[in-house]
């Protein structure tokens, strides 16, 4: 075993109430985007567990391949690293934690802090080389239709209704063109976890932005705001459109369902030891006094 493989009890050598804490602090940094790492961590724990196979039972955030090349060079990974480098001095400050832990646990702490909903969390996740990274192709690709949405989260193990509450993640960050190509926020509230995507979606018309980018989409009345291709799915596609309708007429509906499938997104694939507790972590606010 190589020097990434920990023995298989060192998770239990991790309080994880104080690396959420930890993370909880890392989030804001007023030079860093939209002034919060928490959109960028929930994409890093997102892309380190979306690979995953359900046939062939590879991928997953357990491994947490995602931090070596080829898999951190993918196209669909661009960017992350910036994510991966912020988290760095809590895997040296909490050397026993796996880097699967780690990333899952900011995606985590991110849609919590950012005002989401409380997301059930098992540690116990090991991690793997270079040699175990996924071939190129299991992320869902922006520029495609809702045929190649439902094709990629099958292969997961996804349904429906958990693959339009997974999308609502998109009330987060934004569009880099130096990343995706694509550019711009979803909303005026970058960093906070609503149900924006959902009415958003529904409320804007959605116009061609008309630059020499990738082809996506910008609301006509402000041009501010935007979709990518991937995302109008959502609203063209009869059967998720009804969980579109559904959740953004119903906030705590969607903070449910969205709760359900992001715990069990970061948990596919992975072999947890039997003895691993799940957490429901408090946020710091309710934390303090
Ligand atoms: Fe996503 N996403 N995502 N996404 N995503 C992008 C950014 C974020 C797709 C494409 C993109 C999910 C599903 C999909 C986040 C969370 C989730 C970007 C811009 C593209 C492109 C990247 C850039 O340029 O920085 C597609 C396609 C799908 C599905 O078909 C799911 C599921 C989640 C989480 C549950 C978050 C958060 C961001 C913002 C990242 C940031 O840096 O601000």
């Amino acid at each position: 075993e190589g020097s990434a493989q920990a023995s298989s009890s060192s998770w239990k050598k991790v309080n994880y109430n104080n690396v959420y804490k930890d993370i909880a602090d890392l989030l804001e940094d007023e030079n860093y985007d939209d002034g919060s790492y928490g959109p960028v961590f929930v994409r890093l724990a997102w892309h380190a567990s979306g690979t995953f196979d359900h046939k062939t039972r590879t991928g997953g955030s357990s491994g947490a391949t995602i931090r070596f090349e080829p898999e951190s060079a993918h196209g669909a990974n661009a960017g992350l690293d910036a994510a991966r480098q912020r988290l760095e001095p809590l895997k040296k400050k909490y050397s026993h934690i796996s880097y699967g832990d780690l990333y899952t646990l900011a995606g985590v702490v991110a849609v919590q802090e950012l005002g989401g909903p409380t997301i059930t969390w098992r540690p116990g996740r090991r991690d793997k080389t270079a040699a175990d990274c996924t071939p190129d192709g299991r992320l869902p690709d922006a520029a495609q239709g809702a045929d190649h949405v439902r094709e990629i989260f099958y292969r997961m193990g996804f349904n429906d209704q958990e693959i339009a509450a997974l999308v609502g993640a998109h009330a987060l960050g934004r569009c880099h063109t130096s990343r995706s190509g694509f550019d711009g926020p979803w909303n005026a509230s970058p960093t906070a976890f609503t149900n924006f995507f959902y009415t958003e979606l529904l409320n804007n018309t959605w116009v061609p932005k008309k630059w020499n980018g990738p082809f996506q989409y910008v609301d006509r009345e402000s041009g501010q705001f935007m979709m990518l291709p991937a995302d109008m799915a959502f609203k063209k596609d009869s059967k998720f459109r009804v969980y579109v309708e559904k959740y953004a007429a119903d906030q705590d509906a969607f903070f449910e369902d969205f709760a359900n499938a992001f715990a069990k997104l970061l948990e596919l694939g992975v072999d947890f030891p039997e003895d691993a507790p799940f957490y429901k972590f408090k946020t710091l606010e309710e934390v303090l006094p």
